[in-house]
């Protein structure tokens, strides 16, 4: 029977010692998602004719690394939610010092998990490397940072697009990234994944804050205008037209711009980011 991608992460989980941070790590990473970044490693290997016994260990490393981040982000000294994808976030289950500790057992695992891929050592190195660096603090940590800034620093398109760039790109063009190592090509070619990941990361971005105008709206029973709070986004400082617009041509000129690389089948990677393109959530 094939193992499915949870199987996988259930695997890992189980290789862990029976306690309550493991117990809450496999609550979280095990609370459904739309795994797309895994996704994004899996199509990008396809692409260059990597086997997926190659890249699994990578896709599983990512998926722990944006649950510890989600774990993180929803704790009551950042965003302090009540749900994550339908389901008590995990402070809310266990409790804030589990909640941090799960977030810190998933970081740190991933990477030894990255390290144990059947992969050459040359390739082990230079992919954990992309994984700390997308992951960190010149990355999405930084990202992070950035955005719990913007209350008192309001940013403008520009500052926002980077905030954007680091906080939600820099995942997104990691396993891009970690494919074309897998596919043994060159750093050059690695940073136009970078950059291809980073036009998508914005995309996904434009395309959660119009989401959540629309969730505000309803909840609300307002005008979408009424119903923005004081946070800047990119519905804020664009309207969501031109907000529509500047997230389909992203989403476009990714697919373009997958279309480029030599050596590689673009047309698993275009499937997935249209269906990303017209999720509903
Ligand atoms: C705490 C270091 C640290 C970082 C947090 C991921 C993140 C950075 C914050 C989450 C806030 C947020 C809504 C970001 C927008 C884009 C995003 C990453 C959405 C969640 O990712 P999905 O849609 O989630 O892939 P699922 O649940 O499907 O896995």
């Amino acid at each position: 029977m094939n193992e499915s991608f949870d199987d996988v992460l259930n695997r890992y989980m189980n290789a862990l010692p029976a306690s309550r941070v493991q117990e809450a790590m496999r609550y979280s990473l095990l609370a459904g998602g739309k795994r797309i970044r895994p996704r994004l490693l899996f199509a990008a290997a396809k692409g260059y004719d990597v086997p997926e016994k190659d890249a699994q260990a990578f896709a599983a490393a990512l998926e722990m690394i944006h649950t510890y981040s989600l774990i993180h982000d929803d704790l009551p000294a950042m965003d302090n939610d009540d749900l994550r994808r339908g389901r008590p976030t995990c402070h809310k289950q266990f409790d804030e010092a589990t909640a941090i500790l799960a977030g810190d057992g998933l970081l740190t695992y991933a990477f030894e998990v990255a390290a144990g891929a059947p992969v050459s050592a040359e390739k082990v190195q230079r992919s954990i490397s992309i994984l700390a660096k997308m992951a960190g603090p010149a990355g999405m940590v930084l990202g992070q940072c950035l955005d719990t800034e913007e209350p008192i620093n309001k940013p403008d398109w520009e500052a926002l697009q980077n905030i954007h760039h680091k906080k939600t790109g820099c995942l997104l063009s990691a396993p891009l990234m970690i494919a074309a190592v897998l596919a043994g090509q060159s750093e050059e070619v690695v940073a136009s994944w970078h950059d291809l990941g980073d036009e998508m990361g914005l995309a996904f971005q434009i395309q959660d804050d119009i989401f959540d105008v629309e969730l505000t709206s309803e909840q609300l029973g307002k005008s979408n205008s009424d119903a923005r709070n004081d946070k800047v986004t990119s519905v804020t400082l664009l309207g969501i037209e031109k907000a529509e617009e500047v997230m389909n041509m992203l989403y476009d000129d990714s697919c373009k711009k997958a279309e480029t690389f030599k050596g590689f089948d673009a047309k698993e990677l275009i499937t997935l980011i249209h269906s990303v393109q017209k999720r509903n959530k």
